[in-house]
């Protein structure tokens, strides 16, 4: 009985060995990650990795269950298990060194790989999980080895099994040993952590960045904008603008390291940084985003205007070379886009390497620190966020990520206009009623919207004046509203007197088309 009460508690010692040897660990991982490669935390790159394999229902479960708590959930949840698993590797020391050992070596082994499979892990990302292991387990042996002199010199020196009269050196060393390692660990690791998340996130870096003054202006014409209330304002503030992408988390991408590479079919590869780029000088650029995805009088599409370097000036550094008819731009997230060579080379077109949005560094989520920005082409064939490469290649050699996957290698934006105010289900009172809302054909620009109410004749409604052709129109008509149901419908007309299609397509494979037809009830 004595005897069972004696191992507990010198296996409750070594499992306590055991966390605070993994507390060492993390603690070194972290000090060492500060310096060498900030993204390589191991609790962190093991809850993202934790994040990606765990499937979308569970996901959905813990959305639904935890709400925006799921992450803080989650770390706690990897921390009782660190806890856990450590007071386990600490008792196997004990009992069958050097399993305990072992163990840290491994949990330091996957670790790393959760590290360096990362996208964007540096190139030394699997030093500080390295160097963790190998303080955790030096902690590990050394404490465990005190704890079984303690233990086997009372076990010899007493042999009614009682107290000795003072404590031997290795009870004073191992307490010692982990008094010490614990209260730095927690000290070291807590303070390179904060140090961490202080100074590299990347909202932090975003705030600090200064951007060179634009050489050029966008001049916004007297009447660019109607006064109706409900309309779009032609730019969208940032804050409202529409996000779509396949990023699970807003890649951190820092401008200080960023590298946009140049290769492919072309006179010789290019590396570029941040400061070269923008170091080219920067214009404004009106232009009018489009979504693929965007259902008729739907939301996915929005104005800004934009600080940017031409992508035929990059590319020209490299040198396309003839055969290419293609470029596959890539994002550190390893999303990719196909856009026709031409569509970024024409001189008449203001294709462009994006580094501003709206007076400000991009947003993170709109592709923080450069993006592309093509008029003319939906988003997903041109517009890659947190950009990092582009490779001049053919279609027919290469596809990019939504090409598999049931949308076309290739895709103009349709053009298309849409009704902002009234909305269906917003009942408004008979008498004069504001007709307003939105058109765009990039590149092309819109030489009229018309309004049809039920049956009448088509009325051409008020244009605001135009930006560019890039850039969305508002328009708007006084409409004699008189009580009943009215169905409204609007149309456009480009500037190359195309009429805007009437029959309705679905997204897939190229973009939505058809007439926006409103219902509104006049009371
Ligand atoms: N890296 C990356 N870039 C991307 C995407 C993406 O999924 N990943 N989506 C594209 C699509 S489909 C569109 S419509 C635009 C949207 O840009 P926004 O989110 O800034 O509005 O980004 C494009 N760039
Ligand atoms: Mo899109």
């Amino acid at each position: 009985m004595a005897e069972r009460m004696r191992w507990a508690r010198y296996a409750a010692w070594a499992a306590l060995a055991g966390v605070v040897s993994a507390a060492v660990f993390l603690a070194v991982a972290e000090l060492a990650a500060l310096v060498v490669a900030r993204e390589s935390s191991p609790i962190l790159a093991v809850g993202s990795f934790v994040i990606d394999v765990v499937p979308q229902p569970i996901k959905e479960f813990a959305i639904s269950t935890f709400g925006d708590q799921d992450k803080l959930v989650l770390l706690g949840s990897l921390g009782v298990a660190v806890v856990i698993a450590s007071a386990i590797a600490g008792v196997l020391q004990l009992v069958r060194p050097p399993l305990g050992v072992v163990a840290l070596g491994v949990a330091g082994a996957l670790s790393m790989a959760a590290i360096v499979t990362r996208a964007g892990a540096s190139a030394w990302a699997w030093l500080p999980p390295v160097l963790g292991a190998v303080a955790g387990s030096i902690v590990l042996a050394v404490a465990v080895r005190r704890l079984r002199g303690w233990r086997d010199g009372r076990a010899a020196g007493s042999d009614s099994g009682s107290e000795p009269a003072a404590p031997g050196p290795d009870r004073r060393a191992f307490l010692q040993v982990l008094t010490i390692a614990g209260a730095s660990a927690l000290l070291v690791g807590v303070g390179a952590r904060v140090a961490n998340v202080a100074t590299t996130s990347i909202a932090a870096v975003r705030r600090a960045l200064r951007l060179p003054e634009p050489r050029t202006r966008v001049t916004v014409p007297d009447g660019a904008e109607l006064d109706v209330p409900g309309i779009s304002p032609l730019y969208t503030p940032n804050a409202d603008f529409y996000r779509v992408d396949t990023a699970l988390t807003v890649p951190s991408v820092d401008p200080a390291s960023w590298v946009l590479r140049i290769d492919g079919l072309v006179d010789r590869t290019v590396e570029l940084t941040f400061d070269e780029l923008v170091g080219m000088g920067l214009d404004e650029y009106s232009i009018t985003l489009t979504c693929v995805s965007n259902e008729v009088g739907g939301g996915l599409v929005g104005t800004a205007r934009w600080l940017g370097v031409p992508v035929r000036d990059v590319l020209a550094l490299a040198g396309p070379q003839g055969d290419a008819d293609m470029v596959l731009s890539r994002s550190v997230d390893g999303y990719t886009a196909s856009t026709p060579l031409d569509a970024l080379t024409d001189a008449g077109r203001d294709a462009i390497l994006a580094v501003a949005m709206n007076g400000e560094p991009l947003p993170l989520e709109h592709g923080f620190p450069v993006r592309m920005v093509v008029p003319g082409l939906y988003g997903y064939v041109s517009a890659t966020k947190w950009l990092t490469g582009l490779t001049v290649t053919t279609f027919a050699a290469d596809e990019a990520y939504w090409t598999p996957r049931g949308y076309s290698a290739k895709a103009p934006i349709k053009f298309s206009s849409r009704m902002d105010t009234p909305r269906t289900g917003q009942p408004v009172p008979a008498g004069r009623v504001p007709l307003a809302g939105v058109a765009w054909a990039q590149t092309v620009g819109i030489e009229r919207v018309e309004v049809r109410i039920d049956d009448e004749p088509w009325q051409a409604a008020t244009l605001s004046s135009p930006v560019n052709d890039d850039t969305w129109v508002q328009w708007m008509l006084e409409w004699d509203a008189t009580p009943g149901n009215h169905n409204v419908t609007v149309r456009a007309v480009n500037r190359a007197g195309d009429l805007q299609i009437e029959e309705r397509a679905p997204i897939a494979p190229d973009g939505s088309t058809g007439w926006q037809r409103t219902l509104i009830r006049v009371t």
